[in-house]
This record gives structure tokens, C-alpha cells and sequence, in this order.
């Protein structure tokens, strides 16, 4: 097992990777930058080194500063955590390189998925359901137009370098189709420094349902169930849920999603935790659209529902070791809900709402878990996301769980910034979501209503 690892990230995941490590018994050093010089991640670190100025591009996101801190502190591995370096396959290869182990998938397999006309193309010869759509990038409107002969409309056009919905592009008929080929491969040229765009039948209003993976260096890959993440406005998930609450959701169906996502693992020599992405349309049909070769902000529903520890898990299998259990000895348990409280204002187009955090009581009891790097009298710098938290509800059942987060949500006090709190706490009244019908247009759906 390893004696050291360095932390590169900040927040509550920093936070939730050091808690991991210290019952583990390994040491941790934190890396920040100077406008987190106050975090908790650096104070419960056992040591600290500060990498730059507080803008991402001169810290967090600086590979041989990182790189650095870990020469000097002696470290054996780096755990990315999510955002920042955690998908970039140069980083992990440098790790590599300088005999540091990156706790995450190889460089090979971060980049196969990270190209997601080629991640479409393994998951199709891996006998997973992709979404209709043209074969690899298109690179002229006439190519454009026979995939949209063949398809039909609506459809959507996607960069092939994007992800967390940039470069993306509806089409609902010829005319539109090439105006949303070009400005699509525009926002990509300036996203991404790549135009490439592919093209696929655009599923309208679909549930978007993730599995998550695992997998160690000995062979042993297995799935641990769907979390429901369809609650989400502008690509940023905001209520994330496990099991889904979708009545076509049987056991069957996540048996069979969750075989579909190991053989794409399998296909690419997966190793670590990773999250396949699905849409999934009002019959239950399933297609593959992305894979997160990361640990991500909502894993935390799938530990409570499945007993497991996934940061530790994925320590143990970069170390080397086994998976601590198997496919046939995992059993789902009860509901858990994550809701994601971020430092924006609702009642002004959640605009971030950086500053002191003048007070700060987390709410408590049974099946109740906190993740959050925030304090009383902490400053939240205006540098970074603005998610400075996760409540946790795990119930028995899904009302159970809701009635739990309500009561969180009334329970949580954060004086001084404004939070998302009072926009969940309206989501979770609405009779549509309380029956589990809703789709990724369900918060604007909601924020139209609201506002007429
Ligand atoms: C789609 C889609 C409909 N049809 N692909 C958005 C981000 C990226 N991960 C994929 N996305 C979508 N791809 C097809 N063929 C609708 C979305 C989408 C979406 C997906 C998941 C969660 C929220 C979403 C919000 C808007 C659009």
C-alpha cells in the first residue's frame, strides 16, 4: 500500500480523499493555491504546499509545479479527484513517467473516451447501444445532409472534443442542420481547439442515467447499480439520485446496463472507477453517450446504497490489489439522494455568490451524510466552481430519503452568502418529482413556470 499521496484538487473532494486516506493509514500532502490558504484541505492534510496564484491555469491546473510538490514531498501516487487534471490522459502519463502513480484509469484509456466520436465507436463494437448517428466525424455540410438523409431530424450535433454539453447543437431540419454544423465546429474550434463535430438523432427529453464501474489491475471489472442524475440545469447536475426512480428501471434492465458498461471497461483495458453515461428515452430504451474516466461528485449515493467505499477502492486497486468484493456479493440497499449546494443566488439567474460564510451548521442524524469543505467564518474565493457542498439523505425508501433531504435542507443555516438551498427545497416540492417523472428538461421546465 502506498505511505504518502498527494491530493491535487481543493474542496470537499480534496477533503473527501485525505478522510479516506488517513483510515487507511496513508499520509497525505495538499497542494493549494493562495486564495486557499484558509481551506480545510490544507489544514487536515498532514502537509501543504502551496503550487501559485489562486486562477486554476497558475495552480491546480499547472502540471509540473504538481509534479513538483510531489518530488519534493516524497509522494507514491496523486489522486485527481474530479475537474482539473483528472481526465487529462498528458498528466496521468507524466505520473507515469516520473513514477508516481495516478490514481485513475492509463493515459490510453482517459484518451479513447476522451475523443467521443472513438469512445461511440468502441462502445458500438462492444456490442453497447450507442444513439443513432453518423459513423465517426463529419467534415462537410453535404456529409451532414446524407447522415440526416438516412436519420431523419430532429437531431443533434456534437464536438467531438466536447462534453458537458459545449459544442452542442440541435437540428430540426436542413436549414437549421447547417447552420448548427458550423457554429457548433466554431464553439469547438474555441472550446477545444478542434472543429471536428459528429452527428446523432437527438433524443428528446431523455432521463439521463449513469453506471458506475470499477475495475483493478488483476482482471476484475464490476458495475454498482445507475444513479439517475436528470435533475440538472445548464449541464450542471443539481439533485442525483440511486437507485433511479424511473418505473422502467427493473432489475433486468440494470443488469443489462450494467453488463453493457463492464464490456466497454473490458474493451479498453479500464482500470480504476469510471461512470458510463446513458440517455435514456420514455421506453426504457438505453443508448450510450460518454464515459467519466474520473471518480465524480456524485459517487457518494452509490457508496450509501451499496455499502462501498469508492475512494478507497480505488486506492487500493492503484496500489495493486484486489477489488474488495465481487459482482455476485454486491446488494443494493434502500434510496440515497445527493443535493448539491452551491454559492449562487436562485433569484438572480444563479449568479455566484462568493464571500464569508458568517456561519455554518450542518444538519445531522440518522442516514444523514455532509461533504463539505466549509465552515464557520470561511471565505469562499470567487476563483473556482461555486459547489461548496453535498447533502446526502439514504433512506429505506425513496419517500423516506425525500422527507429526510427536506428536513437536511430546513436543518442547514449558511449565513452570509446566498445558496441553491431554497431552489432545491422547491424542486423536491414538486409533485412530478416526488412520483420520479421527470426528464433533463424538468429544471427549466420548472423555471419557466415559475417565472410566468
Ligand atoms: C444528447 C441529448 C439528446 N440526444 N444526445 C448533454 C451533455 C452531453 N453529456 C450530452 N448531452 C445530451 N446529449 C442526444 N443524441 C441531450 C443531451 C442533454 C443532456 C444530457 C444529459 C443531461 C442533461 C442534458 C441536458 C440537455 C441536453
Amino acid at each position: 500500500m502506498f505511505d504518502k499521496i498527494l491530493i491535487a484538487n481543493r474542496g470537499e473532494i480534496a477533503l473527501r480523499v485525505i478522510r479516506a486516506c488517513q483510515e487507511m493509514g496513508i499520509r497525505t500532502l495538499a497542494v493549494y493555491s493562495e486564495a486557499d490558504v484558509d481551506s480545510l484541505h490544507v489544514q487536515r492534510a498532514d502537509e501543504a504546499i502551496c503550487i501559485g496564484p489562486a486562477a486554476s491555469m497558475e495552480s491546480y491546473l499547472k502540471i509540473d509545479r504538481i509534479i513538483s510538490a510531489a518530488e519534493v514531498g516524497d509522494v507514491d501516487a496523486i489522486h485527481p479527484g474530479y475537474g482539473f487534471l483528472a481526465e487529462n490522459a498528458h498528466f496521468a502519463e507524466i505520473c507515469e513517467n516520473c513514477n508516481i502513480k495516478f490514481i485513475g484509469p492509463n493515459p490510453a484509456a482517459i484518451r479513447s473516451m476522451a475523443d467521443k466520436a472513438v469512445a461511440r465507436e468502441t462502445a458500438r463494437k462492444a456490442g453497447v447501444p450507442v444513439v443513432p448517428g453518423s459513423e465517426g466525424p463529419v467534415e462537410t455540410e453535404a456529409e451532414c445532409l446524407r447522415v440526416a438523409k438516412k436519420l431523419g431530424y430532429p437531431l443533434i450535433i456534437k464536438a467531438v472534443a466536447g462534453g458537458g454539453g459545449r459544442g452542442m447543437r440541435e437540428a430540426h431540419n436542413d436549414v437549421s442542420l447547417v447552420k448548427a454544423f458550423h457554429t457548433a465546429r466554431m464553439e469547438a474550434e474555441r472550446a477545444f481547439n478542434d472543429p471536428s463535430v459528429y452527428v446523432e438523432k437527438l433524443i428528446v427529453n431523455p432521463r439521463h442515467i449513469e453506471i458506475q464501474i470499477i475495475a483493478d489491475s488483476h482482471g476484475h471489472i464490476v458495475h454498482l447499480g445507475e444513479r439517475d442524475c436528470s435533475i440538472q440545469r445548464k449541464h450542471q447536475k443539481i439533485i442525483e439520485e440511486c437507485p433511479s426512480p424511473f418505473p422502467g428501471m427493473t432489475d433486468d434492465l440494470r443488469k443489462k446496463m450494467g453488463k453493457a458498461a463492464v464490456k466497454l471497461a473490458e474493451n479498453v483495458k479500464y482500470e480504476n472507477a469510471g461512470t458510463v453515461e446513458f440517455l435514456m428515452d420514455e421506453k426504457g430504451n438505453y443508448f450510450f453517450i460518454e464515459m467519466n474516466t474520473r471518480i465524480q461528485v456524485e459517487h457518494a449515493v452509490t457508496e450509501e446504497v451499496y455499502g462501498v467505499d469508492l475512494v478507497k477502492e480505488q486506492i487500493r486497486v492503484a496500489a495493486g490489489e484486489k477489488l474488495s468484493f465481487e459482482q455476485k456479493k454486491l446488494e443494493a440497499r434502500g434510496v440515497a439522494i445527493e443535493v448539491r449546494i452551491n454559492a449562487e443566488d436562485p433569484y438572480e439567474n444563479f449568479r455566484p455568490s462568493p464571500g464569508m460564510v458568517e456561519l455554518f451548521y450542518a444538519p445531522g442524524g440518522y442516514g444523514v451524510r455532509v461533504d463539505s469543505h466549509v465552515y464557520s467564518g470561511y471565505v469562499i474565493p470567487p476563483h473556482y466552481d461555486s459547489m461548496i457542498g453535498k447533502l446526502i439523505a439514504f433512506g429505506k425508501t425513496r419517500r423516506e430519503a425525500l422527507d429526510r433531504m427536506t428536513r437536511m435542507l430546513d436543518e442547514t443555516i449558511i449565513r452570509g452568502i446566498k445558496t441553491t438551498i431554497p431552489f432545491c427545497k422547491s424542486v423536491l416540492l414538486e409533485p412530478d418529482f416526488r412520483r420520479g417523472r421527470f426528464s433533463t428538461a424538468f429544471v427549466d421546465q420548472i423555471l419557466t413556470k415559475k417565472r410566468a
